[in-house]
């Protein structure tokens, strides 16, 4: 594993770059950054600056991100990505994420900047939602008569 590659676990919003950042990425680059936040809780990326060399299937340089962990064999390819395209979002549906840069050796460009930071996962809000404090107000501001709300809570929290 090269020195670009880099565990990411604070929980502190930061972020990171292409070896070399602004100036071009070194040839023959491999970088795996994971992120792994703390149970309950997803990755969330936020691309700030992105530019590598173009190809039609990005198969000189790229970044992929993956959904989930590198050792966990159910980790899904989110995307490879060159060029200037790329989301300016990405979410993990867990609490894992890893990023793979590669260069081939030769045209580099500027790389990127991207932002990580950690967020309640989609379970947390639910239960948040589900808690009974937080309930029973909203049935009493509600009323009772409004059947449908009860119903949607019920099934919402079941
Ligand atoms: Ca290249």
């Amino acid at each position: 594993m090269s020195e670009c590659s880099y565990n990411f676990t604070d929980p502190n919003p930061s972020n990171f770059t292409s070896p070399n950042y602004p100036d071009d990425y070194p040839d023959d680059s491999y970088c795996e950054n994971r992120f792994e936040a703390p149970s309950g809780y997803n990755v969330l990326l936020t691309i700030f600056d992105f530019e590598l060399e173009e190809t039609p299937n990005c198969e000189y340089d790229s970044l992929s991100v993956y959904d989930g962990s590198a050792s966990s064999a159910d980790s899904v390819l989110i995307g490879s990505y060159c060029g200037i395209s790329i989301p300016m979002y990405f979410r993990s549906s867990g609490k894992d994420l890893l990023l793979v840069f590669k260069s081939d050796s030769t045209v580099n460009y500027k790389g990127y900047n991207i932002q990580y930071q950690f967020v309640e996962g989609k379970f947390m809000i639910r239960r948040k939602r589900c808690d009974r404090d937080f309930v029973t107000r909203i049935i009493k501001f509600l009323g009772q008569k409004d059947r449908s709300n009860l119903q949607h809570w019920n099934q919402t929290c079941a």
